[in-house]
Parts: structure tokens; C-alpha cells; sequence
């Protein structure tokens, strides 16, 4: 028989403790909805991206910077800033464009369709310009396979693992132990693929690469939650070679600074309406903070 250690008994009825959630109290409600009423910035681009510049938000800037670098300049965009810490995804124009509150969110003014959900806006830009997904059945289904597992793996890296490791207001053993081996798994899982295959899913760079390097890569390079050796990163050999690949191609460099407001000063843009931003001096690269 197992030995009951709980401490804490779960009431009948949960209530709602604000002082609770450790570093994101301020911003986690068990409710829906918009907080305030405030328009969303419009730039000039068919493509409106609000963002920041969190491994969903890469996966966005990564694929619109790998379109522009192809010439199709039907992908430029403006990428607004969305500070997710100041509680600016639950403005009223936010939410009319992602009703689940969460970055990133795409509007496209050339068809009018609002894209939420980042597996969904990368798909969304891989159909409509006609690359980075393999035209034959058999690929493209490898890569949606990848595609899906990527959107369904990451919450337990992020919300799991980094919640526990580096944000809860405690290290508490049982989550992390439980975490850990998750995630520890789901890298050996990636090892093993690219021991097979150049890309996830074949020899083919695709959306199903540009989901997971924000999140994978980050992590296997040890830029995540401090957690590298923690993790033994740097023992799953064919993760890190294929982290260092996608880092190398100049549309992925650009995509990962962009809307960042953290790290080291030249790693950071946080706000781009041009090819020329990137160029910027430093200076003008960071926005002014919004007003408390
Ligand atoms: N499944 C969503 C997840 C998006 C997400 O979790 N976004 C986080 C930042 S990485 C966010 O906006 N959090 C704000 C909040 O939870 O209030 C996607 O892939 O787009």
C-alpha cells in the first residue's frame, strides 16, 4: 500500500487564490475574456503579428523571416510587441483576434482571417505561399506528424518542466522528478529521429523544424530555464547537431530576436516593421516600457 504523504486536501469546491501561481500570479485568472478595452497597433504589412519573442513567438519570425529570405515579399510583416507580463493579451482587440488570450496572434489583411494557435498560423503561412511543407503525401504527413507532436509535447517542457524548475514559488521534488523524465524522454525521442534523418521527418527542412527549434534547440543549446546540466543536454549528439544546423541558416538568427525583450542587448528587437530594424542601432531597437 502506498503511504499517504499529502499535506494539502483539495477543498469541495476550488476557489480562486490570487496570491497562488508564483511568478505569473498577476496574469493567471480562471476566467476568459478581455480586461480592458484598447485597439491593437496596425502597421502597414498584409501581415499583423502580435508577439513576443517566447519560443511560440519564434516559431512565427522564424517562418516569416525563411519566406522573406525565399522573395516572397508577400510575407512581410510588422511585429507588434505584446507584453504578456503587463496583462496586454487580454486587451479587447487581443482577444478579438485570439479569444485564448496567448501569444502569438496573426491577422492577414489581405484575406481578412485572424490566425491564433502557433502550429496553426505556420500552417496557415505554409499553405498560403506554397513552401516549407512537402508537396508529396508521404512527407507532408511526416511532417504534420511532427508538427502535432511538437504542439502537444512543448506544454510539458514549458508549462511542466520550466514551470517547476525555474518559476513555481517552491521546488517541490514530485512535479519536477515527473517533468524531468518527460522531457528528458521527449529529447531522446528527437535524438533518435535525427540519428535517422537530416530534418524532423526526412531530409526535408520544414514547419514541423521551425515549431521545434524554438523549444528543442533552445533547450538542447542550454539557453532554457538554466537547465543544461541539469538536463545532460549536450549527451543527445543528434539533437545538438541539428540545433546548431537551423541556428546557422541567417532567417532563423533574425527570427529569434525578434519581439525578444530579454538576454543580452544585440538579441533583442522588439518591435520590427522592416527588413532594415535588424540593422538598427541598439538603442532603437528596444521600445519604450508601457506605462504602469
Ligand atoms: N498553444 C499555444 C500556446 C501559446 C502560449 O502559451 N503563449 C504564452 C507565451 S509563450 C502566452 O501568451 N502566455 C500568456 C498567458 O498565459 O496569459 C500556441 O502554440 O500558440
Amino acid at each position: 500500500m502506498m503511504t499517504e504523504t499529502t499535506t494539502y486536501e483539495p477543498p469541495k469546491v476550488w476557489t480562486w487564490d490570487t496570491e497562488n501561481g508564483g511568478n505569473w500570479s498577476k496574469i493567471n485568472r480562471p476566467i476568459a475574456g478581455a480586461t480592458h478595452e484598447a485597439e491593437l497597433p496596425r502597421g502597414t504589412h498584409p501581415l499583423q503579428l502580435y508577439s513576443l519573442g517566447t519560443p511560440n513567438g519564434q516559431k512565427v519570425t522564424i517562418m516569416l523571416e525563411e519566406l522573406l529570405e525565399l522573395g516572397e515579399t508577400g510575407a512581410e510583416y510588422d511585429a507588434h510587441l505584446i507584453r504578456i507580463g503587463d496583462g496586454e493579451q487580454f486587451s479587447s482587440g487581443f482577444v478579438s483576434i485570439n479569444p485564448n488570450s496567448k501569444i502569438p496572434a496573426l491577422f492577414d489583411t489581405d484575406t481578412g482571417s485572424r490566425v491564433f494557435e502557433s502550429g496553426a498560423i505556420l500552417l496557415y503561412l505554409a499553405e498560403k505561399f506554397g513552401r516549407f511543407l512537402p508537396k508529396d503525401a508521404a512527407h507532408r504527413t511526416e511532417a504534420m506528424n511532427w508538427l502535432f507532436w511538437l504542439q502537444g509535447s512543448a506544454p510539458y517542457l514549458g508549462g511542466g518542466f520550466g514551470h517547476f524548475y525555474a518559476y513555481a514559488p517552491e521546488k517541490f521534488e514530485y512535479p519536477i522528478n515527473r517533468f524531468t523524465m518527460e522531457v528528458k524522454r521527449q529529447m531522446d525521442v528527437l535524438d533518435r529521429e535525427l540519428a535517422q534523418n537530416r530534418f524532423l521527418g526526412g531530409d526535408e527542412y520544414t514547419i514541423a523544424d521551425m515549431v521545434t527549434w524554438p523549444w528543442y534547440g533552445n533547450l538542447a543549446m542550454g539557453d532554457a530555464y538554466g537547465a543544461g546540466e541539469f538536463l545532460q543536454v549536450e549527451t543527445y549528439k543528434n539533437l545538438r547537431r541539428w540545433t546548431d544546423d537551423i541556428l546557422a541558416r541567417p532567417a532563423v538568427q533574425r527570427g529569434r530576436i525578434v519581439n525578444r525583450t530579454w538576454g543580452p542587448l544585440e538579441e533583442q528587437l522588439h518591435e520590427r516593421h522592416d527588413a532594415s530594424d535588424f540593422d538598427l542601432k541598439t538603442q532603437d531597437k528596444i521600445a519604450p516600457q508601457t506605462a504602469e
